[in-house]
C-alpha cells in the first residue's frame, strides 16, 4: 500500500485540509499520515476561530519518524500557518524526499484575487520558494498570480493562462497546474504544463456557479489519491476536476447544505468508481 504523508491543519469543524485529505486519501486506497501545524476551531472564513499553532510538534515528529525509518510516496502540503513552518516543512520535505517520493504542493493562501487574512507577501514569498521543491504544484489563479508577480485576471484566455504557466514553471516544480481556469462561457477546469516534455493540458467541464469552501483542498486531496492509484497526472487531473465539479452539484441539492462545505461524504462511493 502507498503512504502519503499530508501536512496541513486541522479545521475542527469547517470540511476543509485535513478533514478532507485524510478521508479523500484513504478513500483512494492509501495509507494517509498527517502532520497537522494547527488546531483551529473552524476554517477562517467563520469569525472568532481560535487557532494554536503547532509548529513546535513539527521537529520532534519528524525526528520520530526518521528514527523508526519511515518512508513516503508522497508528501503532499495544503494550508500552512507562518514563514517560519514553511521553512520546517522545506527541511522535512528535504529529509523525507526519497528517489520515489512524489510531493504535491498546494500553496493555499488566496482565492478571488486577494489573500486569505492570516497572509501577507512574505508568506506568498516563502509559498514560491517552497514550489521550488515540489513534483507537481496546484495553485489557483489568485495564487500563481501573487507568487510570480504578474497580474490576476477573473476573466482571462488560453494566452494569459500560457503565460502564468510560464511564470510558475520558473518556480521550479516539475509539472505546474493552475485551477479554477475559465476557457469558455459555463465551463471551468484545469490547464497544466510538463516541464520535462513541455507539454500542455487542457481539460475544462461544466462550471457551476457557486464558490464553496474546501473544494480546492478537495481537488487536490483528490489528485493525490488518484496518483498514488499510478494514473499519469493529466487523468489524476481530469478525474479531480469532475469529482469536485460532481460533488459541488451534489451539494446544491441538499437544502440542509451547510454554508461552510461541501457534502464529499455523500460523493466519496462515486469518486471510487471513476475512471
Ligand atoms: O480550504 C483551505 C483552508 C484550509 N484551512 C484553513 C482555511 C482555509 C481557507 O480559508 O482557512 C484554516
Amino acid at each position: 500500500m502507498k503512504r502519503v504523508l499530508t501536512i496541513q491543519d486541522i479545521s475542527c469543524l469547517g470540511k476543509c485540509s485535513l478533514t478532507i485529505a485524510l478521508p479523500v486519501i484513504s478513500a483512494l486506497g492509501s495509507e494517509t499520515v498527517i502532520l497537522p501545524t494547527a488546531v483551529l476551531s473552524t476554517h477562517t472564513m467563520f469569525t472568532h476561530f481560535t487557532c494554536k499553532d503547532l509548529s513546535d510538534q513539527i521537529a520532534p515528529i519528524a525526528a520520530h519518524w526518521k528514527e523508526e525509518g519511515v518512508t513516503f510516496d508522497a508528501i503532499y502540503t495544503g494550508y500552512l500557518g507562518t514563514v517560519e513552518q514553511i521553512e520546517q516543512i522545506q527541511e522535512l520535505i528535504r529529509v523525507f524526499k526519497g528517489q520515489n517520493t512524489t510531493v504535491v504542493i498546494d500553496p493555499v493562501m488566496a482565492d478571488n484575487g486577494r489573500l486569505y487574512p492570516a497572509f501577507n507577501m512574505d508568506y506568498v514569498k516563502k509559498n514560491a520558494e517552497l514550489c521550488a521543491l515540489a513534483d507537481i504544484i496546484v495553485p489557483n489563479i489568485t495564487e500563481a498570480a501573487f507568487m510570480t508577480g504578474m497580474e490576476y485576471r477573473e476573466h482571462h484566455d488560453q494566452g494569459y493562462i500560457q503565460e502564468l504557466l510560464a511564470s510558475l514553471n520558473e518556480l521550479g516544480a516539475g509539472i505546474s497546474v493552475l485551477t479554477g481556469v475559465s476557457l469558455a462561457e459555463g465551463k471551468t477546469g484545469v490547464m497544466g504544463y510538463e516541464r520535462a516534455s513541455g507539454e500542455y493540458y487542457v481539460y475544462q467541464n461544466q462550471r457551476i456557479d457557486a464558490a464553496y469552501h474546501g473544494t480546492g483542498d478537495l481537488f487536490s486531496s483528490t489528485c493525490v489519491g488518484e496518483l498514488m492509484k499510478g494514473r499519469d497526472w493529466r487523468d489524476a487531473m481530469r478525474i479531480a476536476a469532475d469529482y469536485t465539479a460532481h460533488t459541488i452539484d451534489v451539494t446544491l441539492q441538499n437544502p440542509q447544505k451547510p454554508w461552510y462545505g461541501v457534502d464529499f461524504e455523500a460523493t466519496l462511493p462515486k469518486l471510487l468508481t471513476m475512471e
